[in-house]
């Protein structure tokens, strides 16, 4: 019996008395007790009537837990659903119906608000609290820790992550055991993790970057993470001294640096600080340099793909750049429009293929097929080139997105909340630059002749529909929208209009 996930990353450590989890309370969680906890998760998931294949969705707080709940689902061969705890339930109620999960898990705290949302997809609902309670722990408390781990094939789904796009509603990529399994592999090894590392780990667990890079990583290697509940500039600084690595987004190292406290004693010992999700600005990484002596090792992934390329461990980590592709994935960059390779140093479309890219999104062959070429390549949206010594340069995107402080907002998904209040004729959603975010949201709306738009109850909607991170931090009002000869709405001029409208 097999479940390659599963016996890499987690039953190895089953029965070691080692570190896995330093909690902020000043408990350890070993490998062993977090297994054992495991076993009886995946208990309680069997008991509730789950089989293989089926989706679990989970809309929990970051906490051991939640990561036991992954844990099992991986052994009981279930599809691991998670869910960031800031979406609304509208947004809850399509990932549930779309998905077809069989068990939504949230906090006790939505319960009432999610009751008729999981009743209405179907979906049995448990609850597990950021301390740990809830009726899925209660459930498995008195079952047995030792569970027949299912089998899996390598190309069985363990894992669905949503992600939104330019059109339409949002995609379930789905991620297979090897899509997972290669890239923790490869990175474990490349970026030359042990036992030994303690990773201080203050990213969300509901993206690749926490979960499948932080975490998978750090199961590979057999080490153990400082899990901070988010990310808390106390406690990080109070965290460092125990860590030997530590990943971030951009908008962590530029907090840290605003900082008096984060001084090159305070890090001396530490082994490595690795960035992604979003662009990291040369100056950024020459200012840590300057304030640390570390140089930031600066990485390119994506939902669908896992991790793409990554700056050197031993080499020149490249400052403006996402390094070289990793070992077993080929990069290369092509006209879109022909999707020819394009000479080095031409900026281009980046295409992607290994092992680390996903099977397709959920029920949408046709979306997949717009973006999963027949011979494997995926193509990033992201436009970029390769330069004289083969490193990548991301220089900007394909598509209408933006990233703020490492959560991708689909512009999209904004203005057609905009467009359906009352008075707004039509709307422009654009990223402008933000000193800690790196890019925030504004929302340009057109009203209809005539008519006044209530900014308040726009706010209030926008609030309602989707999760707080997403909502424009500034509404703007115009007469109309620049537009070019065919008609298309012109986001470069707005953004070039209010550049500064957060500085
Ligand atoms: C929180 N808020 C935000 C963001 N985060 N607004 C815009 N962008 C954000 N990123 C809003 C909240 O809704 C709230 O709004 C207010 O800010 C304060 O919330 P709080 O939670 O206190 O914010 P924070 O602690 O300052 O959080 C900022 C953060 C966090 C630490 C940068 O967003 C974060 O941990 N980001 C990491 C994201 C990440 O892991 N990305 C990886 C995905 P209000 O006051 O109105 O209620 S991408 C990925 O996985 C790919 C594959 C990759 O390459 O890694
Ligand atoms: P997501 O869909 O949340 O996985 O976000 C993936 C996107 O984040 C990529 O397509 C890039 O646009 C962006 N991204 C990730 N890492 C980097 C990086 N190091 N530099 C620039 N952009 C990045």
């Amino acid at each position: 019996m097999s479940n390659p996930l599963f016996d890499r990353l987690f039953a190895r450590h089953a029965g070691q008395p080692t570190p896995f989890l330093h909690l902020p309370d000043g408990r350890t969680l070993t490998h062993a007790g977090f297994l054992a906890t495991t076993a009886r998760f995946a208990h309680a998931l069997a008991a509730n009537g789950l089989s293989p294949g089926d989706r679990v969705a989970a809309q929990t707080a970051k906490s051991p837990e939640t990561l036991t709940l992954y844990a099992a689902c991986v052994q009981a061969g279930l599809i691991y659903l998670p869910l960031n705890p800031a979406y609304t339930a509208d947004e809850v109620s399509y990932f549930l119906e779309n998905s077809g999960a069989r068990l939504f898990v949230c906090d006790d705290g939505n319960k009432d608000a999610l009751t008729p949302v999981s009743k209405a997809a179907g979906a049995t609902l448990l609850t597990l609290n950021g301390d740990g309670s809830g009726t899925l722990p209660e459930c498995a408390a008195s079952l047995s820790e030792i569970f027949d781990t299912v089998e899996r094939a390598p190309d069985d789904l363990a894992a669905f992550l949503y992600t939104s796009g330019t059109t339409g509603r949002p995609k379930a990529a789905m991620l297979t055991q090897e899509n997972l399994l290669s890239n923790a592999v490869t990175l474990t090894d490349h970026w030359r993790f042990t036992a030994e590392d303690v990773l201080l780990h203050a990213l969300p667990i509901f993206h690749t970057h926490g979960l499948f890079v932080a975490t998978n990583v750090t199961l590979a290697a057999g080490g153990s993470m400082s899990l901070l509940p988010k990310f808390d500039l106390d406690a990080v600084i109070g965290a460092l001294s125990g860590a030997t690595a530590m990943m971030g987004v951009p908008t962590f190292y530029t907090r840290l640096l605003d900082d008096p406290r984060f001084t090159r004693d305070l890090v001396g010992h530490m082994r490595l600080f690795i960035s992604g999700s979003a662009p990291l600005l040369a100056e950024t990484h020459n200012r840590f340099e300057d304030r640390t002596g570390h140089r930031i090792l600066e990485r390119y992934g994506m939902t669908e793909t896992n991790m793409n390329t990554s700056n050197p461990y031993d080499g020149e980590r490249r400052a403006g750049t996402v390094g070289f592709p990793l070992p077993g994935v080929d990069v290369k960059v092509t006209q879109p429009t022909t999707g020819e390779t394009v000479a080095d140093g031409t900026v281009g479309q980046i295409e992607v293929r290994g092992p680390n890219v996903f099977k397709g999104y959920w029920q949408m062959p046709d979306k997949t097929r717009e973006e999963l070429r027949p011979d494997g390549f995926f193509i990033t949206g992201d436009l970029g080139k390769i330069d004289e010594d083969g490193y990548l340069h991301i220089v900007g995107r394909n598509k209408d997105l933006v990233i703020s402080g490492g959560f991708n907002i689909y512009p999209k998904e904004i203005e057609t909340v905009l467009d359906a209040q009352p008075g707004v004729l039509e709307s422009a959603v654009i990223g402008a630059p933000h000193a800690d975010l790196g890019e925030a949201v504004i929302g340009v709306l057109v009203p209809e002749q005539g008519a006044t738009v209530n900014v308040d109850e726009i706010n209030d909607a926008l609030a309602k529909a989707v999760a707080r991170f997403k909502c424009p931090r500034k509404l703007i009002i115009v007469e109309a929208l620049p537009r070019n000869a065919m008609g298309k709405v012109q986001k470069n001029v707005l953004r070039d209009q209010y550049r500064d409208a957060f500085s």
